[in-house]
């Protein structure tokens, strides 16, 4: 049994500590609260008198050797970091449940899948990937999506990502992406961003890239929450009956709030202003009871279907859109609790794509192929040895016997006589193989020739890129455009700049023009291409972010930013149809201790206006007295909210002083449809409607693609069910 130790806080308080048990079942952990009898020992448990002072001869002399407290206190110190992870350095995790609501049990044998409502526990680290640990959240990136269920018959980890294609077709091109991404060897720098030259030398020199490209310039690329964006497993699955039938199968999680982004220019300034913003935004939905949710869906498919799909579904460039298989949705995954700690589960969670059920296989994708075997062989580098599944965090929570032992670590070995197998000692014999129950692989025949080769059948890089692109919103074709134009700028070789536009005049000549305009670069040829692009695929309404976002404002957060004599009636009709709407708020202003509303109420205030710039919130209100309008106009982070929430295409409730400010930020002309009066009772719930909408686009200019049918016009996008109508500005 683990010890809880309880700690004397500055205030004498006592602080509680949790262990983790490492020696139990299934990594439960013991925790102990606020027990200040309990004495601080050192790791061996002897108890300690003074953790103030090191031993030393007199009290102005040199330290003692003897210290043992004072020596192990630095020396684990000194040991309490392990390697970051080599990729998803910086990720965020939490504890949750998946469960069935559709089972499958027609395809797969998986135990987890069988029974209708059954819950299975889980665990999810979402990440980011170029970042290391300490970097800030809002990084433009492809955002991990890794989830570990502990099924009754081993751990289940879906090692996905919110995007549904990769960057190259085989893992032997991974570790130079990466190192093209990552900080440039000599100079150390940049820190999380593909905005510099490596990067797109890399990218401009690998075409397999190009529809990976489309997505990670768009807005998936800069989610709002972790909370609003959908994961992927990428690589076609194989699930297998209980006669080892194979179904092919890709994974889908589609979050029930809807998908949300946010703006460039918001990105920027989020990642100065809380560089934890998503981190922050998952514990503070967790801990208050707005539990994240997911739900499952799978694509399932056979020969048949592959066979006559356009493109090789063992390609991880590709995907099949939604439109032509839909999405079978079979369950539901809900986040409900933040880890103890965020070492022994965040940290130490170690995922690996090879751990599978029996039920789900592999299928040959190569980039599948060599992630099996990379996630084992890094776990032992970071967490130091062949024993990490006895972390808690790690360990199978149902049964589990084999013969692995000792080596590093070992918190687990087997007991008794025998460690081999096959042995002679009958029923003390220990665990025994189960052709029956045990796990069985696809018998796959698709055998061939030694080769160091592609498949021809991988060879078309272009058409689901132009494809992604004609399906986005004008708005959203337009961040792309801008998001390329930036990052090309970072490039300082004028010649990479020009490859990646020729690659752009095979996906579509809009955005090839509007990248060479934004660069200010004669348009080059187009670049050489193995297959041409097929101009036939037809638009897919799931691929856009703003066709699918939510239909209520739930889940999202409004900055009230008030000042002293504001009117209490509107302020409280706003938190009310808030809580209704299931939104969240916080309150700014102009000094931390908050405001006096005209009825002499006191709000008090969550962010001094310094430290809550509105790129913080989905939409802001200005609720304001005249005196205290005059006040704060002149004040630069005060107009700064103002400034930016208009830039951002940002709901404004306002009362009428608040055009005291508007015209301090040259604004006063340039009220439209996104800015709501506040002035009588039903206002405030006006407000929250129009809010649902997120962003009111039509203030964003626009540079139009114009000979594509526009998004949803589509045969396949109009036959897509479930489809939610543009939300409001972006036609
Ligand atoms: Fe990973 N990847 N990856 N990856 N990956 C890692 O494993 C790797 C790929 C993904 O929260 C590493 O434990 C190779 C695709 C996630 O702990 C490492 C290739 C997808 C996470 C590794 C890929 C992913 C990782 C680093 C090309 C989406 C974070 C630390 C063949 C389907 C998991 C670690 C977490 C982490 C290797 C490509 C997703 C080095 C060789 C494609 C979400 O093993």
């Amino acid at each position: 049994m683990a010890k809880a130790k309880a700690r004397a806080g500055a205030d004498g308080a006592a602080i509680s500590t949790t262990y983790n048990e490492p020696q139990g079942s299934g990594g439960e952990t013991h925790q102990t609260t606020n027990r200040p009898e309990e004495t601080l020992t050192t790791q061996q448990g002897i108890p300690v008198a003074d953790d103030q002072n090191t031993l030393r001869a007199g009290a102005r002399g040199p330290a003692l050797m003897e210290d043992f407290h004072f020596r192990e206190k630095i020396f684990h110190f000194d040991h309490e970091r392990i390697p970051e992870r080599v990729v998803h350095a910086r990720g965020y995790g939490a504890h949750g449940y998946f469960q069935v609501t559709d089972p499958l049990s027609d395809v797969t044998r998986a135990d987890v899948f069988q029974r209708k409502g059954e819950k299975t526990p889980a665990f999810v680290r979402f990440s980011t990937v170029a970042g290391s640990k300490g970097s800030f959240d809002l990084a433009r990136d492809v955002r991990g999506f890794a989830v570990k269920i502990y099924t009754q018959e081993g751990n289940w980890d879906l090692v996905g990502n919110n995007i549904p294609v990769f960057f190259i077709q085989d893992a032997i091109k991974f570790p130079d992406l990466i190192h093209a991404v990552k900080p440039e060897p000599d100079r150390g720098f940049p820190q999380a961003q593909s905005a510099h030259t490596n990067f797109w030398d890399f990218i401009s020199l690998t075409p397999e890239s190009m529809h990976m490209i489309m997505w990670v310039m768009s807005d998936r690329a800069i989610p709002r929450s972790l909370r609003f964006m959908e994961g992927f497993g990428v690589h076609t699955f194989r699930f297998l009956d209980k006669k080892d039938r194979s179904t092919f199968v890709k994974f889908h999680w589609k979050p029930k709030l809807g998908m949300q982004s946010v703006v460039w220019n918001e990105a920027v300034k989020i990642n100065g202003a809380d560089p934890d913003y998503h981190r922050r935004d998952l514990w503070d939905a967790v801990t208050t009871g707005n539990f994240p949710e997911w739900e499952l869906g799978v694509q399932l498919f056979d020969q048949k279907f592959a066979d006559k799909f356009d493109f090789d579904i063992l390609d991880p460039t590709k995907l099949i859109p939604e439109e032509i298989l839909p999405v079978r949705i079979v369950g539901r995954l809900v986040l409900d609790r933040m880890v103890d700690n965020f070492f022994a589960e965040t940290e130490q969670v170690a995922f690996c794509t090879q751990n599978v059920p029996p039920g789900i296989d592999f299928s040959n994708d190569p980039l599948l192929q060599g992630r099996n075997f990379s996630y084992l062989d890094t776990q032992i580098k970071r967490l130091g040895g062949p024993n990490f599944t006895h972390i808690p965090i790690n360990a199978p929570k149902c049964p589990f016997a084999h013969f692995q032992q000792d080596g590093h670590m070992a918190m687990r070995n087997p007991v008794g006589r025998v460690n081999y197998e096959p042995n002679s000692w009958g029923a003390d014999g220990g665990p025994r193989e189960n052709p029956q129950t045990g796990t069985r692989s696809f018998a796959e025949t698709d055998m061939g020739q030694k080769v160091r080769a592609r498949s021809e059948t991988f060879a078309d890089h272009y058409s689901q890129a132009r494809q992604f692109f004609i399906s986005q919103a004008p708005n959203e074709q337009k961040h792309l455009a801008d998001a390329l134009i930036f990052e090309l700028s970072k490039v300082e070789r004028p010649d990479i700049r020009a490859r990646m536009v020729s690659h752009l005049l095979n996906i579509h000549d809009d955005l090839a023009s509007a990248v060479a305009d934004g660069l200010g670069l004669a348009m080059p040829k187009p670049a050489k291409a193995a297959r041409p692009t097929l101009t036939t695929l037809p638009p897919s309404d799931a691929l856009s972010i703003l066709k699918n976002g939510p239909e209520s404002f739930k889940g999202r957060k409004v900055g009230i930013f008030a000042t002293d004599g504001a009117d209490a009636a509107l302020y409280s009709g706003l938190i009310s149809a808030l809580q209704k709407e299931g939104a969240t708020f916080e309150v700014i202003a102009p000094r931390i201790s908050g405001v006096t509303l005209s009825d002499g109420t006191k709000v008090e205030a969550q962010q001094k206006i310094d430290g809550g710039p509105s790129v913080l919130y989905d939409a802001v209100v200005l609720l304001m007295s005249e005196e205290g309008a005059e006040t704060v106009k002149s004040h630069g982070p005060a107009r700064d909210f103002v400034c930016d929430a208009y830039a951002h295409c940002k709901f404004i409730g306002f009362t009428p002083a608040a055009g005291i400010l508007f015209d301090a930020c040259a604004l006063g002309d340039k009220i439209d449809g996104g800015f709501i009066p506040l002035k009588g009772k039903q206002d405030p719930g006006a407000f929250v409607g129009a809010a649902r909408a997120l962003r009111f686009w039509a203030r964003e200019p626009l540079t139009k693609a114009k000979d594509d049918p526009q998004p949803g016009e589509g045969k396949q996008g109009k036959a897509k069910q479930g489809k939610r109508p543009p939300k409001s500005g972006s036609k």
